[in-house]
């Protein structure tokens, strides 16, 4: 296999509506230029890569791994299409970054794990929020002992942008984005987070689920994510939903460890608000992904603190992930940069027996894993085993 480095990686990308572009971003960021991409049609890719200023766009995903100069794909594509195209890059022998979920259920997800093991081939999922650095920080002080022993773990991931019937977007519709939708889309960031920062599996689940509206009105064109407040009323019609909207998931993890999570789309006013609160035995912590760069820490004998990012005070895995001093904000964006940063350091090193310090397709799994355990539980109104 070649060794590859910034100057010769050939990177494609498959998908470039919300959230691709942000991984364009974050790797020309990185001093790593995208050399093609795949959009849904041929006459998109161009637009999008005139755009981005990408050198080849593709007349088909197919036509893209087909090109012997693209050695990484990034999939950026509806949640559907990550199991075919993960498998058909792995297959060519391209390294994989995906977007989250990894697949539509766990065989799928199982699959691709031992596929890319077989193959040999760099695998990762875009669990991006694990590289804000107060997240960072919050793992650095749960993993040296600072929050004592671990008894509660709580929070929520509220968003606002699928409030009214008239949102609409595929993530709504389970051939293309699952069976289920807040869980999946954006619980699973949550979970992976907690598991992240304390080491902890989750052993049982219990889950409670509500979709407040049961029919929606379907745009009767096709839109990008978050593009749905530009539409007008005569462009609708309706569709029943059966994904929800709102879910609260109650956990036990390892050591006798316990959760409790709350998603919801339908949140006024949270536009993207993804939260913990850890609880040990000697202090808590609490971080807000709408004030990022800010992290609390509580004391029972002593004044509460609140940690502003600044790399000079802050633990090296924490230094790891900031490019800016102190009072220089870094957000969303800068996950992603640092997130790539890490996959391509060890994609350049080329020693893929090395324990990757990057979500992969196993996290991917086990996340798929988790979301069929709560689905269950929701259905059957009781606990499930992990
Ligand atoms: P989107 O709907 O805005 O964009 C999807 C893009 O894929 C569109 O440009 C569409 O034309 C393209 N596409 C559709 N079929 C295609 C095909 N056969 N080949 C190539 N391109 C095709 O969706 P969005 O919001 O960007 O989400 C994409 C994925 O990224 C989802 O899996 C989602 O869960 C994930 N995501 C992750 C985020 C994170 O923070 N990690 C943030 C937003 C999305
Ligand atoms: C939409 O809910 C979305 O874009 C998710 O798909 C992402 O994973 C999350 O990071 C932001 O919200």
């Amino acid at each position: 296999m070649k060794k590859l480095d910034k100057s010769n990686v050939g990177v494609g990308i498959a998908g470039t509506g919300f959230i691709g572009p942000a991984h364009v971003e974050a790797l020309a960021r990185n001093g790593i230029h995208i050399l093609g991409l795949a959009e849904s049609t041929l006459e998109l890719a161009q637009e999008k890569a005139a755009l981005m200023g990408i050198p080849r766009a593709y007349e088909s995903y197919e036509a893209m791994l087909a090109d012997e100069d693209i050695d990484v794909v990034h999939l950026a594509t509806p949640n559907y299409l990550h199991y075919p195209h993960a498998k058909a890059a792995l297959m060519a022998g391209k390294h994989v970054i995906c977007e989250k979920p990894l697949a539509m259920d766990s065989s799928q997800s199982k699959e691709l794990v031992e596929l890319a093991k077989q193959k040999k081939l760099v695998n990762a999922v875009n669990f991006n929020i694990r590289m804000y650095p107060m997240v960072q920080q919050a793992r650095s002080l749960v993993q040296s002992g600072e929050i004592g022993k671990l008894f509660v773990l709580q929070g929520s991931y509220l968003q606002d942008w699928l409030l009214l019937e008239t949102d609409w977007n595929w993530r709504l519709e389970p051939e293309l984005g699952g069976n289920l939708r807040a869980v999946a889309d954006i619980g699973s960031h949550w979970l992976d987070l907690m598991t992240y920062i304390t080491g902890l599996k989750i052993t049982e689940v219990f889950a409670d689920f509500k979709t407040f509206h049961p029919i929606r009105k379907k745009p009767t064109k096709p839109l990008e994510t978050y593009t749905g407040k530009m539409l007008t009323p005569e462009d609708y019609e309706d569709q029943p939903i059966h994904t929800e909207d709102y879910a609260s998931i109650l956990l036990h993890y390892e050591n006798g460890v316990t959760g409790v999570l709350t998603v919801a789309q339908v949140c006024a006013g949270r536009k993207n608000r993804i939260a913990f609160e850890i609880s040990g035995s000697k202090s808590s912590l609490a971080w807000d992904g709408e004030r990022p760069n800010e992290l609390w820490i509580g004391h029972r004998d002593r004044p509460n603190e609140l940690m502003l990012k600044d790399p000079s005070i802050m633990s090296s895995e924490g230094q790891a992930v900031v490019s800016y001093p102190g009072g220089h904000n870094e957000g969303f964006p800068d996950t992603f940069k640092q997130l790539h940063k890490k996959i391509y350091a060890y994609l350049f090193a080329g020693d893929f027996d090395k324990e990757p310090d990057f979500p992969t397709f196993a996290d991917g799994h086990y996340e798929m894993v988790l979301c069929e355990a709560v689905e269950r539980s929701a259905r059957d109104k009781t606990w499930v085993k992990i």
